[in-house]
């Protein structure tokens, strides 16, 4: 076990990484490796391609425009429009849970729909066959909407699936039909696919249906997927407090709930990597001011609960929101204070996603753990830097790619909900009105942050700080796990939890506890323990 006390020099475990990479590369990575300082928080190379060559863990566009963003709405019925193996491995892996009203209700998230594209399709053209899948589906189901993913061939073979879903859409006239442009190489990871989705969800689905939501303190939130049922703890502690939740973007969601969504008074974004362009763009057409929370930890919980009764401003949710966290936390300390003593002073590595590698530290530090080094696959800048803390930060770095989508107010429908003058005094009190601080700032001086970080990387981080834990994805688990370090899935949960919210955070105490104190990792060897002459490099001399 290795303390925060005492880490190896960060200088020279970047210096190890990057040493076996020829000259280039080392220089490019170095960029991507950054020695922490939450004082003076130093600019990290994020958001760029991955050299050719190196294994990375991230992902492609379609996975987070199919996948991600649209993947939780259990309405609307997804065609992926390529060869099958596209559909067939985003089936059902990214556990997005969701709860029909009643049985019959509509829900396609079971299903696997795919144009199943042949060779003879590739060659003369796929469209003819989109055009009968959009059309078989809507037979079938009478879907309220039929969405369509363009995988890679599509992209190459220049197949219009607009134009496609547009003659369909016209045809049907009660179904709404859509594509995504969203082929697998577009961009430099999934990053480039939420984007894409944000712009295509606002264009076709937000403001489609006015019918107001009962409620006093209404609110969509924003970049939650119901990963293990996340979004359930959340919708049950909304309803404690008397906060009316009319849109999630997107888990446990539906098509009604999109289209509904600018009837909203504030946009609250949970992960902000995945969904921060839907919050611009709601802010600028309807006035939906947005603002940053983090219900993942007990701690974060309930900052963000107050966070929000602090944004209406009504004395009535003040209370109920106190009087909510009075009556869980004590339930949470409880599990905290039987735990504690067996994790304290233990080290973590989280290496997920856009949001995650963040949020979770949260989580550890409630059990007294450290994160040594973290890093995200493929974050922009903001996210580790933080969004005021260093002022001039671009936050669409890759849209350069991306068709640009126009939005202005529309003066018919637009509703500042608050004036600038109450926000300016939101502002003033501490409240962030799109802003909020990244990873960076809340890590300890002199811990990693590797940015996109390479499988060799990992592997070298783990033999030179033999951390407690090490958190990633499918494609890490059982390559860490046999080095002798227990690895927690925080794409999956390992098929547990809810991990949000106040239940959320006692499962995921359990469940780490159960991981770094599992006697089974003593009867591994590790790589380095069975290493004849002990170490390779200087630093472990
Ligand atoms: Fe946001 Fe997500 Fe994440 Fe993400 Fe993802 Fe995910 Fe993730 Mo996997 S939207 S950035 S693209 S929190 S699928 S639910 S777990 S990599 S850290
Ligand atoms: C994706 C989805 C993923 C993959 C998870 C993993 C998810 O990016 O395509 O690598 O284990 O959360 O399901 O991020």
């Amino acid at each position: 076990m290795q303390s925060y006390k005492n880490l190896p020099d960060p200088s020279l475990v970047r210096e190890d990484l990057i040493q076996k990479y020829p000259t280039k590369v080392a220089k490019k990575r170095n960029k991507s490796i950054v020695i922490n300082d939450p004082e003076t928080i130093p600019e990290v190379q994020a958001n760029v391609r991955t050299v050719p060559g190196i294994i990375t863990q991230r992902g492609c566009c379609y996975a987070g425009c199919k996948g991600v963003v649209l993947g939780p709405t259990r309405d609307i019925v997804n065609i992926v429009h390529g060869p099958i193996g596209c559909s067939f491995y985003a089936w059902l892996t990214r556990r997005n849970q969701t709860r029909p009203e009643t049985p019959e209700a509509e829900n396609y998230i079971t299903y696997c729909f795919s144009t199943d594209m042949q060779e003879e399709n590739v060659v003369f053209g796929g469209e003819k066959k989109l055009k009968q899948a959009i059309q078989e589906a809507y037979d079938l189901f009478h879907p309220k909407a039929i969405a369509i993913f363009s995988t890679c061939p599509v992209g190459l073979i220049g197949d219009d699936v607009h134009a496609a879903s547009k003659e369909m859409r016209d045809k049907f006239g009660d179904c709404n039909v859509f594509g995504f442009s969203c082929e697998g190489y577009r961009g430099v990871s999934q990053s480039a696919g939420h984007h894409i989705a944000n712009n295509g969800v606002f264009k076709h689905m937000v403001g489609r249906n006015n019918a107001v939501k009962e409620g006093k303190f209404k609110l969509n939130l924003l970049g939650e997927y119901n990963i293990g049922g996340d979004a359930f703890e959340i919708e049950r502690i909304f309803e404690r407090t008397g906060i009316t939740l009319v849109a999630s973007f997107s888990g446990n969601s539906t098509v009604g709930q999109i289209e509904n969504a600018h009837t909203a008074d504030l946009n609250v974004i949970l992960c902000h990597r995945s969904i921060n362009y839907m919050g611009e763009m709601m802010e600028t057409k309807y006035g939906i001011p947005w603002m940053k929370v983090n219900f993942v930890g007990a701690e974060s919980t309930a900052k963000s609960l107050r966070k929000i009764a602090e944004y209406f401003g009504d004395e009535e949710l003040k209370a109920r929101v106190e009087a909510v966290i009075a009556e869980e936390m004590p339930k949470v300390k409880a599990v905290i204070d039987e735990i504690r003593p067996r994790t304290e002073g233990k080290t973590a590595m989280l290496f997920v996603g856009g949001s995650r590698a963040h949020h979770y530290q949260d989580l550890f530090s409630e059990l007294g753990m450290t994160t040594v080094a973290a890093g995200y696959e493929f974050a922009h800048r903001d996210d580790y830097e933080g969004r005021h803390v260093l002022p001039g930060i671009k936050i669409d770095a890759d849209s350069k790619n991306i068709e640009e989508l126009k939005v202005t107010a529309d003066p018919e429908l637009y509703n500042p909900r608050k004036s600038e003058a109450e926000l300016e005094a939101l502002k003033e009190k501490g409240l962030e009105i799109n802003g909020y601080e990244g990873m960076m700032k809340q890590m300890l001086k002199k811990t990693l942050v590797v940015d996109d970080v390479s499988h060799y990387e990992s592997e070298r981080l783990i033999e030179i700080y033999k951390p407690d834990i090490f958190c990633a994805g499918i494609k890490e688990k059982y390559v860490v796990q046999k080095m002798g370090v227990p690895l927690k899935q925080l794409h999956s949960y390992d098929y547990g939890g809810p991990y949000t919210g106040f239940e959320g955070a006692q499962n995921f105490y359990r469940d780490i506890d159960r991981m770094v104190n599992n006697p089974v990792w003593k009867l591994i060897k590790a790589p380095w323990q069975k290493a004849e002459n002990g170490s390779s490099t200087a630093l472990e001399a």
